[in-house]
């Protein structure tokens, strides 16, 4: 059997010339070491051209970037909210639903866990610093790859902690956004020690929705990490449509 295609969104860049769409490279290792094809998905795609990419793949990523549009969740604008693309954000969000409509597999990190609560009808704090007051620190200055606070999984039958094999783990942290409110169906499953979100599944068990709001394809050098990519992958094998 041929390896599953899994479907990566990638970043626009906002107010630069020339406008570029990518992707950080680690995402693709990590996929790629764990046995899916990645498949780049160009942020703007009409719905015919999407429909067409979409009958193909057999699962998908969405990928960490610039904020998402605060009119989304019906706030307006924080001072910190910044690199928008209200392309970007239509096509993820479309892409939650067609993922929940065909029971597509979807792993979203950090951008793409907020994604997921947005299009589930969550809200988003815009930024953690100015609006909890939190004393952690989760736009790390540190390297990438450096986890720099400890998260705290659920047990009690989730699937997070079924994958990762521990409930306590040290995670890189590159984000200034956070969820607010859940969004419909979802469960939150992870915490930092202040905390905020740090990872939510779908309520319903035999669906693979999962978001994580670390960068676990920085972190691949840990087994736990891995094991992220890897259980995406051997769930789009199993659900491969057609
Ligand atoms: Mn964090």
């Amino acid at each position: 059997m041929t390896a599953p295609l899994i479907g990566v969104s990638t970043s626009i860049s906002v107010g630069k010339e020339p406008e570029r769409a990518y992707v950080n490279t680690a995402y693709l290792r990590a996929l790629q070491n764990a046995g899916g094809i990645p498949v780049l998905l160009p942020p703007r795609l009409d719905a015919a051209a999407l429909g067409a990419l979409w009958e193909r793949l057999d699962g998908l990523i969405l990928t960490g970037g610039g904020d998402i549009d605060p009119s989304h969740f019906a706030e307006p604008r924080h001072a910190a909210t910044d690199e928008v693309s209200p392309a970007r954000d239509a096509l993820e969000v479309s892409l939650v639903g067609k993922a929940l409509d065909d029971d597509v597999p979807l792993f979203a990190i950090c951008r793409g866990l907020q994604v997921v609560n947005v299009a589930l009808g969550g809200s988003l704090y815009q930024d953690i610093k100015d609006q909890t007051g939190s004393p952690i620190e989760h736009s790390q200055r540190d390297r990438r790859d450096q986890p720099t606070h400890a998260v705290k999984v659920l047990g009690e039958g989730t699937r997070l902690g079924r994958i990762l094999g521990r409930l306590e783990l040290e995670v890189n942290s590159m984000h200034h956004q956070a969820i607010k409110t859940l969004g419909r169906g979802l469960r939150e499953v992870a915490w930092a020690p202040d905390g905020i979100i740090e990872a939510a599944e779908l309520e319903a068990p035999e669906r693979f929705l999962l978001g994580v709001q670390w960068h676990p394809e920085e972190l691949v050098r840990d087994a736990a990490a891995c094991n992220l990519f890897a259980a995406l992958v051997a769930e789009a094998r199993a659900r491969r449509r057609g």
